[in-house]
């Protein structure tokens, strides 16, 4: 059996289903529309957490992992330019990639933990912490920036990377909650055209992150178009 366990807007398991879709590996479909009880989660997973993925007898969490495991269980069987990239980390630079993508994945952490905090009641402004986890975002898409050659390129040149697949899952959920965090997109090119090309992958639109807020009850007929309830 191959399943895996996720919410609709949980970047960490776009960024999985999405590397399912690249893969062209099928798979159950576990989306979660309300939030379990601890029970029900600890029965999948001791974090508590989606995504969690089910193979052949095997069950993994983190979704860094996960990505790890199918790209080297199922590498892709071909290369080229605008294909997936068959490994984590590009042989002579194994600690640069997996660097980038502890990064990427750093950079998912002080989006998704500022997000939960606001549905309990915290804004980011209101909270030193959270605060400095807005203020590390900037640091963060500087530094990824400068890791992108140019920008036509992702992080593993012309071929996709799994970095390039999560980059662009976290910045999609960023700009699909009402985070109030900038992304400032002007001073990051490379970042913003390579979100571009990602997002308009079948991969990516197959596998949309659509805008949710607490007052959202459902999406229209073309599946994105946040529906509220008449009050
Ligand atoms: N490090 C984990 C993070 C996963 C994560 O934060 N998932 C969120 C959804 S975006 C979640 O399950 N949150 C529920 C909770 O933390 O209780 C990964 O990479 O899979």
């Amino acid at each position: 059996m191959r399943a895996l366990r996720y919410t609709l807007g949980s970047p960490y398991a776009r960024g999985v289903r999405v590397l399912l879709h690249e893969l062209d590996l099928e798979y159950e479909h576990q989306a979660e529309l309300t939030t379990p009880s601890v029970e029900e989660r600890a029965s999948a997973s001791p974090t508590l957490q989606v995504p969690t993925f089910w193979d052949d007898g095997r069950i993994l969490w983190e979704s860094s992992l996960i990505a790890e495991y199918l790209l080297t269980t199922y590498p892709p069987a071909t290369k080229g330019a605008g294909l997936l990239a068959p490994t984590i980390a590009r042989p002579g630079q194994e600690w640069e990639d997996r660097l980038t993508f502890a990064t990427i994945q750093t950079l998912g952490t002080a989006a998704t933990t500022i997000s939960q905090m606001l549905w309990t009641g915290f804004r980011w402004q209101d909270n030193d912490y959270l605060t400095r986890g807005q203020e590390r975002l900037p640091h963060l898409l500087g530094w990824l920036e400068a890791r992108l050659p140019d920008a036509d390129s992702g992080f593993f040149g012309d071929s996709v990377s799994a970095q390039d697949i999560f980059l662009t899952c976290h910045l999609g959920f960023i700009a699909n909650r009402p985070l109030e965090l900038a992304l400032r997109e002007q001073d990051h090119p490379r970042i913003a055209a390579l979100c571009h090309r990602m997002e308009a992958r079948p991969s990516f639109t197959d596998n949309p992150i659509l805008w949710w807020d607490p007052d959202v009850v459902g999406y229209g007929p073309d599946g994105r178009t946040p529906l509220y309830a008449k009050s």
